[in-house]
């Protein structure tokens, strides 16, 4: 007897939820895929995965003896950064969005994309990944299924997320009670940058991202998910999604708490969150745990705390400037099972980056023999792509299901000037117009100008999926009756001296500030009193700078008339946001 042939929109294996068959299917009969594969998440599968791309060339092992595990992959030179400029948001009223987002009216987003997705995926595999944003077992984690034609990006989804049969379980479960999962399409399309638009609907929990195989493009779990879509489900449901990390900080008392902490892209949180106290404080005791070191899901506990998870299972690094003096702790991290993104290899097959150490690569980011004139080596957003347990200092507290209570909100920027090394606000209302007034120079983590000075309230400029003045008003309403909420701090690493020279050491050293810090939550700690505009300072001698060359008391002062300066500056850039909102007509 002759077999039936399957229709194409059926998947081999499936999941028990109509809700999710139907879409695929769904999917399937516009995108035309030649195969469907669903993901389990199994060893075998990624390995078999790994396989097939080194056989297309889509990824390079690299030197398999000194990175074990380890590959490379060159993306396509048009398609190396996040486009904030094709990324929209797309509700069905525009002001939901806000002037902070680009907008399109769901109806003509949908119209434009689906003409992109059809056929896109015509001799290709149709990848389903049930994928689960924080602890499998945690109330406060939120599941999606990415569909894509990109193996690369369901190995990264793989080390970003908990994804696979686990994932669907919950999914199913949460189907049963009628709980919805967010829906994301992808498909890398032609890699032409003129085919290429990542769309928001957060009304109805979907993502649909064409024409970019790259990071928050593609690995849809991370800032189309964790942030712009969550950003607006936790204003709904009354919790907070944060571009933050999270570290846990072990005092000598053998006491941890919890800091999470907003900076800009690319401004060091990777560093921060895996911080290795310099020796004298280790002896004392001094011990810093990695819960996350980008994103940061924070909701309302029973006693009034804020609990808080890390949604990924993963890092997504910036390896240019990792190295052993800057992060040895990530350094450790990837020397194994990883997958680095647009790196140069040295002439033994190792990776390497401006930074790392001085040797001299061979080949550059794009395989081109290395030659200085061609610009770095490493492209400046080259990335590695790693599990996050593979971190020396991984806390174990990031897989509670529960979360961990944050004690410390810490807001920062790169400010070559005015913005001393620390400050702390007077009380949460400020501390939400110290993070609503956040400036920085802006990095290489999106394609634009680098080391322009931008506005960017929270560091969520590109990843809050809704109006900014709605987001702030959300923040404050944290603010009641019975909440025991963080005291809120901002620190700037980045002061420059009239030489041009950094004014403060960083990396190791800011366990000086987080001491401060805690030392304030636990009210041992000394402040000025705050008898200026800033907030409150640190008291003189507050902070441990013993064993440091002198430091300049400039970073611990501000200057009244520059201060009065920026709050206009911010003013400006917050109106430029549509903050406040104009009152309506009548
Ligand atoms: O996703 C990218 O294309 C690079 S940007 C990025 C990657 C990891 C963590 N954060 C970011 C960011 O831009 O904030
Ligand atoms: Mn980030």
């Amino acid at each position: 007897m002759n077999a039936v042939p399957r229709p194409q929109a059926i998947p081999a294996h499936g999941s028990r939820l109509a809700a999710l068959n139907d879409w695929v299917a769904e999917v399937a009969a516009l995108t035309q895929p030649d195969r469907i594969h669903w993901c389990d998440g199994s060893d075998d599968e990624y390995a078999d995965l790994l396989a097939q791309m080194v056989a297309d060339g889509t990824l390079l092992p690299l030197n398999q003896d000194t990175h074990p595990g380890s590959y490379l992959h060159r993306s396509h030179p048009d398609d190396v950064a996040r486009v904030e400029h094709l990324t929209f948001v797309c509700t069905r009223e525009r002001d939901d969005a806000g002037p902070n987002n680009h907008w399109m009216a769901p109806r003509e987003a949908h119209a434009k994309m689906d003409a992109l997705f059809d056929g896109c995926m015509r001799g290709r595999t149709l990848y389903v990944i049930p994928y689960c944003m924080g602890p499998i077992d945690s109330p406060l984690a939120r599941c999606g299924v990415e569909i894509t034609d990109s193996p690369y990006v369901v190995a990264n989804m793989r080390l970003m997320t908990r994804m696979g049969e686990a994932a669907l379980a919950r999914i199913e479960r949460e189907g049963d009670q009628g709980k919805p999962f967010v829906r994301g399409l992808h498909s890398i399309g032609e890699l032409d940058p003129d085919r290429r638009f990542i769309m928001h609907f957060p009304e109805e929990l979907s993502i649909k991202s064409y024409g970019s195989g790259y990071g928050g493009n593609a690995l849809l779990g991370k800032k189309c998910h964790a942030l712009r879509l969550a950003s607006w489900q936790a204003r709904e449901e009354g919790w907070l999604a944060e571009h933050m990390l999270i570290l846990g900080l072990e005092t000598p008392a053998g006491e941890t708490h919890y800091i999470a902490a907003a900076f800009p892209s690319a401004c060091g949180k990777t560093n921060l969150a895996m911080l290795i106290p310099p020796e004298a404080y280790r002896e004392k005791g001094w011990k810093v745990w990695t819960v996350g070191d980008d994103i940061c899901w924070m909701h309302p506990g029973k006693d009034g705390r804020l609990w808080a998870i890390n949604p990924e299972a993963g890092y997504f690094g910036v390896a240019p400037g990792t190295s052993a003096a800057t992060n040895p702790n990530a350094l450790a991290t990837i020397q194994h099972d990883t997958i680095y993104t647009n790196v140069a290899v040295t002439d033994d097959n190792q990776p390497w980056w401006e930074g790392l150490d001085d040797r001299v690569p061979a080949l550059d980011w794009q395989g081109r023999p290395y030659d200085a004139a061609n610009g770095p080596a490493a492209h400046p957003n080259a990335r590695f792509t790693v599990s996050a347990r593979q971190c020396p200092s991984w806390s174990p507290r990031a897989e509670d299901p529960q979360g961990v209570p944050i004690s410390a909100i810490v807001f920062g920027g790169r400010r070559a000037t005015l913005m001393p090394l620390v400050f702390e606000a007077r009380d949460w209302a400020h501390g939400v117009q110290v993070g609503a007034s956040m400036g920085s120079e802006t990095t290489a983590a999106a394609t634009g100008q680098v080391g322009v000075m931008r506005r960017d309230p929270m560091a969520m400029k590109p990843f809050c999926g809704y109006h900014f003045g709605d987001y702030f008003a959300h923040w404050l309403s944290f603010d009641k009756p019975g909440a025991k909420l963080p005291k809120v701090f901002h620190v700037n690493w980045f002061r420059k001296g009239d030489d041009g020279k950094f004014l403060w050491p960083g990396f190791g050293e800011n366990i000086r500030v987080l001491e401060w810090i805690v030392g304030r939550v636990e009210g041992r700690a000394h402040g000025d009193g705050g008898g200026h505009s800033v907030g409150i300072l640190p008291a003189e001698g507050a902070i441990d700078l013993a064993g440091l060359p002198p430091v300049s008391p400039a970073l611990f002062r501000v200057d009244e008339q520059e201060w009065q300066a920026e709050k206009d500056s911010v003013a400006d850039g917050l109106r430029a946001m549509g903050y406040p909102q104009e009152p309506e007509d009548g």
